[in-house]
């Protein structure tokens, strides 16, 4: 594959690169993207599900559609792309930042990773906070409670109208303003305030190169577009590193 030789260039003289990924980052491991053809967003409305309201509303209906998802994710792999970006590990500092609740970068064996949504295999009680990662997958039905204050127990991802949690959100700011080269890999770039990380990578001088099948709201932004499968793209830009930057 022919890469832009800026690209190359930029390869050759960065130290630190930023990754910073959505849904499209993970649809070659099966998962489903939210806004592609068969995305979730398509069947249903984010809010309808995805929020705070709802769970109070309905708590059942909502436990069931992410121990739905917890399925599916327990039983895919990371893919190529994941793998990649461990090895570009190897030759670069290298942060991720995800929207991806998944813990695929994870399971791959990435080390820096900021979750900016949370992470579906994580739960806490909503009175206590009183956190159950190991929970199994027995209620497959009905949103269990808490064994300490009988609470309600729910999935550690950030609900739509709810702030980021932790210090994700000002951790991925500082890393976007010290990197050299940000990659922007399968996002539409439309959920604030993570889509404000990689602009403020481009404000503070980084390279932003954007790794999706088409274009995106971000793509005017981006120094270079670079169409394609992540998982495909991903290991060609390794062999690359590999080939051509650390030998000449
Ligand atoms: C908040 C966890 C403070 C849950 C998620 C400013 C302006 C406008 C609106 C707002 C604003 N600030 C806040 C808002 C409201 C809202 C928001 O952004 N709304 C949008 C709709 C405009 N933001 C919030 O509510 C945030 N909280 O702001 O709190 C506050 C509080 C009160 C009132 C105001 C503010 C919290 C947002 C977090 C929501 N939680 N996930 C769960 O997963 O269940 S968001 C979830 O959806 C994901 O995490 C991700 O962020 C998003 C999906 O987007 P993508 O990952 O990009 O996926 P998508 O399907 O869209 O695109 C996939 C792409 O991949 C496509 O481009 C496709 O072409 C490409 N692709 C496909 N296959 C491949 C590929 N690319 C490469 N290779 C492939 N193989
Ligand atoms: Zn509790």
């Amino acid at each position: 594959m022919e890469f832009k030789t800026e690209f190359i260039q930029k390869l050759k003289t960065s130290k630190n690169i930023m990754v910073f990924t959505g849904a499209g980052m993970s649809a070659e491991s099966g998962i489903a993207t939210f806004r592609g053809k068969d995305g979730l967003w398509n069947k249903l409305k984010p809010e309808e599900l995805a929020s705070f309201n709802a769970f109070m509303k309905n708590p059942d209906m909502v436990w069931e559609w992410y121990q739905y998802r917890r399925k599916i994710v327990e039983n895919t792999e990371p893919n190529p792309g994941h793998y990649a970006i461990v090895e570009l590990e190897k030759y670069y500092e290298v942060n991720v930042v995800t929207q991806n609740v998944d813990n695929l970068h994870a399971r791959a064996g990435s080390k820096n990773i900021e979750e900016l949504h949370g992470s579906i295999v994580r739960n806490f009680c909503m009175d206590c906070r009183t956190f159950y990662n190991d929970l199994k997958l027995e209620s497959e039905k009905t949103v269990p409670r808490c064994e300490k204050c009988n609470g309600l127990i729910r999935p550690d991802v950030v609900w739509f109208g709810e702030n980021l949690r932790g210090n994700a959100f000002p951790n991925s700011e500082k890393k976007a303003k010290e990197c050299d080269l940000c990659f922007v890999i399968g996002t539409t770039a439309i959920i604030y305030p993570a889509a404000y990380i990689p602009m403020t990578a481009k404000q503070y001088g980084a390279y932003l190169v954007e790794i999706n099948i088409e274009n995106t709201d971000l793509s005017y932004q981006a120094d270079y577009s670079i169409f394609g499968k992540a998982g495909e793209i991903l290991p060609e830009i390794v062999r690359l590193v590999k080939e051509d930057v650390f030998t000449n």
